[in-house]
């Protein structure tokens, strides 16, 4: 075990305050190099841990690197974040590993999970299919957020929909994984969505 994969104790800036009420786990998820790592640690408010191995001999050709070829390092497990979106609500934000290799550790990472965002890069649409597909299995309630990397496609919202064959009340948003502004707004609209859902649910009082 190297020093770097031990976990470190508590900093006071990792403290939540006492008015938290509630804590949600949030997975972000997507194909390899969408943009979760980005994410995740654009908007954490600790400093994200994340797993990440320089990309092997043995990856390369395995996974796929195609449209983001300045990648050089890959999350072989996951990435972990927080941030408190309001006094009382804490949100745990868990990216999960895109490449097909890793998807066993997939099981433990949707247990227990409140919503999803499936972040998505145009230029490589159909690798967010068997995520999405997943997610309707579990019945994980999820956004969409497409990462506008500068040199893809853009759509219209509706056009997407349609390819991702997407029902009308699934929010899709784009974003920049990079911007915390902009990751942020997207948690904000899964929170939206996932109230929405409980009041017609009838489980939100
Ligand atoms: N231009 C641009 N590049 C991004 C954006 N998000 C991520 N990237 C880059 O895309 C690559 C893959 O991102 P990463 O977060 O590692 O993807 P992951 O495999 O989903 O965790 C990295 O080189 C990022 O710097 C974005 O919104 N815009
Ligand atoms: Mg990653």
């Amino acid at each position: 075990m190297k020093a770097s994969d031990t976990v470190p104790g508590p900093r006071a800036e990792d403290q939540l305050p006492h008015s938290t009420q509630a804590a949600a786990k949030i997975v972000i998820v997507g194909g390899f190099g969408v943009g979760k790592t980005t994410m995740v640690g654009s908007v954490s408010e600790i400093k994200p841990l994340t797993t990440e191995e320089t990309m092997t001999q043995a990856g390369i050709g395995v996974d796929d690197n195609f449209g983001s070829a300045s990648k050089t390092a890959t999350t072989v497990a996951m990435d972990f974040g927080r941030i408190r979106i309001s006094d009382e609500v804490v949100l745990y934000l868990f990216g999960t590993p895109g490449q097909e290799r890793f998807w066993f550790l997939w099981n433990g990472l949707f247990e227990g999970a409140l919503g999803a965002v499936v972040l998505v890069d145009t230029r490589r649409l159909e690798v967010s299919f068997e995520v999405m597909g997943r997610l309707e299995e579990r019945g994980v309630p999820f956004v969409v957020a497409v990462n506008t990397f500068p040199d893809a496609p853009r759509y219209a919202i509706e056009d997407l929909r349609q390819a991702l064959d997407l029902t009308p009340e699934i929010p899709i948003i784009e974003c920049d994984a990079r911007r915390r502004a902009s990751s942020r707004d997207v948690l904000m609209t899964l929170m939206r969505f996932l109230q929405a859902l409980m009041a017609a649910n009838g489980t939100l009082t």
